[in-house]
């Protein structure tokens, strides 16, 4: 049985490959995604290690001068009208240091580094043969570079998002709040592409919408200069900040392999842990909160990325973290994938997008996570409950927590490369 899966996950990945990269799904997300690529990176590596470089290479490719690695590099091959926003919205050719390729202007969370060091691990010998080391390290450092010098916006060593696109999980609960206050743009101002391949009632509102595209366009009228903004959106938010140390860590051992310092990178990982705790945990509340940079109060909402900081070696917190993963607003024993949003709340909805069901990258990094605090018993629990979930309901985008339906759209990369890596 574990035959017929390992099958069917290499089938949707090889499906979904593009020459240089790998689409998160062909008709719903049909260029390359930043974070996408980092999780399709860790399944592919038993696929085709070389595979899986390329895929972390072609993202990297298209980074800015300033650092910045876009959330989406376009496919010039793909139809302009395929996805929305394109490339004639986000006009980044118009950028100065943008690449030759046309990409979004906005980030994405920063698993790239974790990423790059499991599919070195892979194979180690066709990493060097191909000097993959040599070549992504310094791109890696730019990324981070960029993301905790010109993000850190309130001056807390924390990185902020300044849009929910960047989250990676769009229209959680948690950015409500801090989103209020952006006027959108009327619903004629657009034309959604994503409700052509998927459920209304499955993604985020036209209203969220309204707010995206202000925010996209306000941002790329501003020259996608990082500042705050008082009509804008900026969070420090738990999950961005918590791969950012992670990658920290990952950073220091590539270094060592590279024959470099790993210190740096070691005291940057510690700097980022103490500031994390100190500014996103409530230790009430035994969670790591958003928090608004623009009001400086903490957002009280009760999100999986708040549970993700698990992933970060040596947390001081990780006991507590688990506690409220075993809690009825996540039931980690029962409850599968982890779901996006709090159980308990009146307006946890599982069927809609980051509003609740749960999704197989942010339950792969709280299995990563709970192995790397020992909790071995509980992520092997996970482990083969998140299996089963996929053998049942197939390579669905995200899926009802509690019934394991499957939503969203199917042949979804990252829950086939993450499926995979589980299995391993
Ligand atoms: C906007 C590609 C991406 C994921 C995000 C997920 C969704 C895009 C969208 O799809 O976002 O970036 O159009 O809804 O929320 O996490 O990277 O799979």
């Amino acid at each position: 049985m574990i035959g017929d899966l390992d099958r069917a996950c290499r089938r949707v990945l090889l499906a979904n490959w593009r020459q240089r990269s790998t689409v998160p799904a062909a008709r719903l997300y049909p260029h390359q995604w930043s974070w996408d690529s980092a999780f399709i990176a860790v399944g592919l590596r038993h696929l085709s290690p070389v595979r899986a470089q390329r895929e972390l290479e072609s993202l990297f490719g298209a980074q800015w001068d300033d650092g910045r690695v876009p959330h989406i590099v376009f496919d010039v091959h793909v139809a302009a009208d395929a996805y929305f926003p394109g490339p004639s919205f986000w006009r980044s050719a118009a950028v100065p240091g943008a690449p030759g390729v046309p990409t979004s202007g906005i980030v994405q969370p920063p698993a790239h580094a974790l990423a790059a060091w499991l599919t070195y691990r892979a194979d180690p010998a066709a990493a060097r043969a191909r000097g993959f080391l040599d070549r992504i390290y310094p791109r890696l450092v730019a990324w981070h570079d960029y993301l905790t010098t010109r993000r850190d916006l309130t001056g807390s060593g924390l990185m902020s998002i300044v849009h929910p696109w960047e989250s990676g999980m769009d229209n959680s609960p948690a950015w409500d709040e801090p989103l209020a206050r952006v006027t959108p743009v009327p619903t004629t101002e657009f034309t959604r592409r994503d409700l052509a391949h998927g459920t209304s009632a499955e993604r985020p509102t036209d209203a969220d919408y309204g707010r995206y595209v202000r925010l996209a366009r306000d941002y790329r009228d501003a020259g996608y200069a990082d500042a705050r903004r008082a009509d804008g959106f900026a969070v420090e938010d738990p999950l961005c900040n918590a791969l950012l140390v992670t990658g920290e860590h990952a950073l220091a051992s590539i270094a060592a392999e590279l024959g470099r310092d790993p210190r740096p990178h070691l005291a940057a990982a510690d700097r980022l842990t103490d500031a994390l705790v100190a500014t996103l945990y409530d230790p009430a509340a035994g969670i790591f909160f958003p928090r608004d940079a623009l009001t400086g109060s903490l957002v009280r909402s009760w999100s999986v990325g708040g549970l993700l900081p698990l992933a970060v070696p040596g947390l001081p917190v990780a006991a507590e973290l688990v506690k409220t993963a075993l809690s009825d607003r996540f039931r980690l024993r029962e409850a599968c994938p982890v779901p996006s949003y709090d159980l308990t709340a009146a307006d946890h909805d599982a069927a809609r997008y980051w509003r609740g069901p749960g999704w197989v990258n942010t339950s792969w990094l709280l299995w990563y996570g709970l192995g790397l605090h020992g909790e071995t018993s509980l992520a092997d629990d996970l482990r083969h409950r998140l299996l089963e979930r996929v053998r049942t309901a197939g390579f669905r985008e995200y899926l009802d927590p509690l019934t394991g339906a499957g939503h969203g759209t199917d042949d979804f990369s990252w829950t086939a490369a993450l499926t995979l890596d589980l299995i391993r």
